[in-house]
């Protein structure tokens, strides 16, 4: 989900993360700069990682991931309070604009801009469009509300526990794993992000049509979980489903039973750690996506995928220290 809670206040450099987070999210959103968004939330996480409060940019410059520019603009906050660049985004119109339509699920920066120039500046105006929207993007209005409030573990748990019910009665054999930010650890998600396989389900099955998840998500459906379909295809599902008071956005995978390690790492993340184990993998001449872990040939091409028992063996083979999922929080 888009919006990261900012860092909690037990961080003494939350402040600045705060505002990292800010220029982060007006890279990502308004000048659509994925590199520079990334450069701010990498350096978010290396100011909450430090532990001790930051007293000067060049302090801050010792660390990885900031550099001279970010180094610049923790010494302006410190002398004057704020920043001048901030100051100047939050006061521009199409910022101001692109930001409150991308709090829509599904609206994204593209979206967000094309709806501006045809004069939809804010969310008042946007639920008298519709016309203008998919189904996606009407699901995520309907519950924009719902949608920005985190989920708490506890709630997490009880959909897990539905869904761990529910396909252990339909077939003992599935497998399901809560990935993303809840297993990372967090005490709040933004959504649930479900990894179920069956040993039925292997990566050389050719045959096509599966409808394994359709059924899956049918059955949650009538269980009163999954409350809308956003989108389902073979393997992938994107909805809504509710426990308690709020609804909450679910996403469902459905991945081969022999490539659950790689699934399992890829799902969990976070993003930027899986960007960054990818570029790794590529520098030892390896590839690495949802599904294998593949050696490069001297050509270029990916050779047959290793045999994977476990997500260490991923590291392992990368030579990449282990990291456990409560370390993946870049
Ligand atoms: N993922 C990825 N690259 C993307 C999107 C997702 O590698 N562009 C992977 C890593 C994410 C996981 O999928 O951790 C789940 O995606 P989410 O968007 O649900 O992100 P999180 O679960 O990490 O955070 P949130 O609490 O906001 O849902
Ligand atoms: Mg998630
Ligand atoms: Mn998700």
């Amino acid at each position: 989900s888009k919006r990261k809670a900012p860092s909690d206040s037990t961080n003494p450099n939350h402040d600045f993360c705060e505002f990292l987070t800010e220029l982060a999210d007006y890279e990502k959103n308004v000048t659509r700069n994925i590199y520079k968004c990334n450069a701010y939330r990498k350096a978010a996480s290396a100011l909450a990682k430090y532990g001790k409060r930051i007293k000067s940019g060049e302090e801050a410059q010792k660390l990885d991931g900031i550099g001279d520019k970010i180094s610049k603009k923790i010494d302006e906050f410190l002398g004057t309070g704020k920043l001048k660049k901030l100051d100047n985004i939050r006061s521009d119109e199409t910022s101001v604009s692109i930001k409150e339509l991308t709090r829509v699920s599904g609206i994204g920066p593209a979206k967000a801009k094309e709806l501006y120039d045809l004069g939809i500046t804010n969310i008042d105006i946007l639920l008298k469009h519709q016309d203008k929207l998919n189904h996606h993007q009407i699901i995520g209005l309907k519950y924009l509300n719902d949608f920005e409030e985190k989920i708490p573990r506890s709630e997490v748990i009880k959909v897990e526990q539905i869904i761990k019910k529910t396909l252990h009665d339909l077939d003992p054999k599935y497998k399901v794993t809560i990935c993303g930010s809840f297993r990372r650890g967090k005490e709040f998600s933004g959504d649930i992000d479900t990894l179920i396989s069956h040993p039925s389900f292997m990566s050389h099955d050719t045959k096509k049509k599966s409808n394994k998840l359709q059924v899956v998500v049918d059955i949650l459906k009538k269980n009163n979980l999954i409350t809308e379909t956003i989108s389902l295809g073979d393997a992938k599902f994107m909805g809504v489903c509710k426990v308690d008071s709020v609804s909450r956005r679910l996403d469902i995978r459905l991945n081969p039973y022999d490539q659950f390690y790689c699934a399992v790492l890829y799902f969990t993340g976070s993003d930027l750690f899986n960007k960054q184990m990818r570029d790794h993998a590529l520098h030892q001449g390896f590839t690495l996506n949802e599904y294998t872990l593949r050696p490069m040939g001297c050509t270029g091409i990916p050779g047959e995928p290793l045999e994977i028992n476990s997500e260490e063996d991923i590291f392992d083979y990368l030579d990449y220290p282990y990291k456990k999922p409560e370390e993946r929080n870049i």
